[in-house]
């Protein structure tokens, strides 16, 4: 049995997509973000000082661990699945999650930011980072043109990180119109039912 603290983000989608793809029981706590460490939970905080979400503790074999990627690693390694041993495709999902845990998330946090809590900011900076985040969204593409997953033919790790970010960035991706091959891989990810029933942790209360 796993606890399982997170909240309705990117961030916290990819621990319950992974989660949910490798078909593992959870506890879900959702965590009140934005607040100081005091009134996090105490569980939570004693597994990962900062208090970050997500956050997972495992029981069986008395882990705790918190970032999202190293999660989804984690887990993949622990069921053996999604993830690979031999050196080429290992290489090409470790080269793949990098793009996304670097430069994606580099791009688009600060649409989020600019979005949320700098409303006033000049037009051209949101416009600099939606530019360099659909640049990325077109090298994936690229990718995907000739690959049907991130990494080569196969579904992995580095598939399921992409997802929650490249979802939530939909408006971008349609408003392009560059990157069908994205589009392509959104769909067929999106329709799995591990990552539909991830995408809805924490549920709303
Ligand atoms: N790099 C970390 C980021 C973790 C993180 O910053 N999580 C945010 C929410 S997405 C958080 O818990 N912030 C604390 C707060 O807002 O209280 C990851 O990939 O998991």
């Amino acid at each position: 049995m796993f606890d399982l603290y997170t909240a309705p983000t990117t961030n916290g989608m990819r621990a319950s997509i992974m989660l949910e793809e490798l078909g593992l029981a959870y506890r879900t706590h959702r965590v009140a973000l934005g607040t100081t460490i005091d009134v996090k939970p105490p569980e939570l905080v004693e597994a990962n000082p900062a208090g970050t979400i997500p956050t997972l503790i495992d029981h069986r074999d008395g882990v705790s661990i918190s970032q999202s990627f190293a999660i989804m690693q984690y887990l993949c390694e622990r069921e053996g699945r999604f993830s690979f041993s031999d050196a080429a495709p290992r290489a090409a999902m470790l080269e793949w999650m990098s793009f996304v845990m670097t430069d994606i998330i580099s791009a688009t946090h600060p649409i989020f930011v600019l979005g949320t809590h700098l409303k006033d900011t000049p037009a051209h900076i949101l416009a600099h980072y939606e530019a360099r985040l659909l640049r990325y969204f077109e090298m994936a593409d690229a990718r995907l043109a000739r690959n049907r997953y991130l990494a080569g033919q196969e579904i992995c790790v580095a598939d399921f990180a992409l997802y929650p970010t490249a979802h939530f960035r939909r408006p971008l991706i349609e408003r392009s119109n560059s990157t069908p091959h994205l589009e392509r891989w959104l769909a067929e990810v999106g329709d799995r039912p591990g990552v539909t029933r991830g995408m809805a942790v924490p549920a709303d209360e």
